[in-house]
């Protein structure tokens, strides 16, 4: 006959074990698919500055200007009739969440250019991508011309929510998160490197979650645990 006192004990060290396994195993599980520093969530956390756009999407333009043959303005619906695809990919937000094989539904970034006609002119090596309300992050061309890097309509096959960036965000996985700019409205095609938001207010200007590229500089730190305290989803 059990004891009460082993029973509460065997218990106990059952919770443990199981809590402990909650905590490491997803993160073991992925291995070296988790970057330095991070830890993986099932949740999606929702971050952003300012408030959530309310659109009327007859007026709304996706604006592509700066170092290009032709500028362009594009509207919700010549968008929404080039071609789409499905990728599955890991994300890293530099705020310490990973979340894994996250599922996005767009049109490919170099599909766009191809499909819209876009030109950048040769010394266009870099691109302000711009979200409103008045968001902007810079990265180099090539990072946006791999296979995985979308104007993303929909996240988990279902259309994207407006807080997630709906209706339309940039979804870069290989950079932390701040690269994605929610609530796409415009690519500047650039000659020179500009520090777009975060990357003027501390945020490093390359962004590679495996190489550790959180900051620019020491006097900058968010709180680690920043995202616990946020909404998500
Ligand atoms: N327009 C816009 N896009 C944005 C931001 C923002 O403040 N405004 N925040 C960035 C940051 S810091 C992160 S971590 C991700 C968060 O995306 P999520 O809310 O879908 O998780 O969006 C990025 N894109
Ligand atoms: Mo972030």
């Amino acid at each position: 006959m059990n004891q009460p006192y082993e029973s509460d004990k065997a218990k106990r060290l059952k919770r443990n074990a199981a809590a402990l396994m909650q905590k490491i195993k997803p993160d073991a599980k992925y291995g070296d698919r988790v970057p330095p520093g991070e830890t993986v969530t099932e949740r999606f956390p929702i971050l952003h500055e300012g408030a959530v756009p309310v659109y009327n999407m007859e007026t709304w333009d996706l604006c592509v200007n700066g170092a290009v043959k032709q500028e362009r303005r594009f509207s919700f619906t010549e968008l929404k009739g080039l071609p789409r695809v499905t990728v599955m990919r890991d994300i890293h937000c530099v705020t310490r969440w990973s979340k894994m094989d996250t599922v996005w539904e767009g049109i490919l970034f170099r599909d766009f250019l191809r499909h819209a006609g876009i030109e950048p002119l040769p010394e266009a090596k870099h691109v302000m991508v711009y979200g409103d309300y008045d968001y902007e992050t810079n990265m180099p061309l090539a990072d946006l011309m791999g296979d995985d890097i979308l104007l993303a309509f929909s996240y988990g096959g279902e259309p994207l929510t407006e807080k997630h960036g709906g209706p339309l965000r940039l979804v870069v996985p290989h950079l932390y998160f701040w690269k994605s700019a929610k609530w796409l409205r415009g690519f500047e095609f650039m000659t020179e490197d500009r520090p777009g938001f975060w990357e003027r207010n501390g945020f490093h200007n390359e962004a590679d979650p495996f190489k550790e590229e959180r900051y620019s500089g020491n006097d900058f730190e968010i709180p680690e645990d920043e995202w616990v305290h946020k909404d998500y989803d």
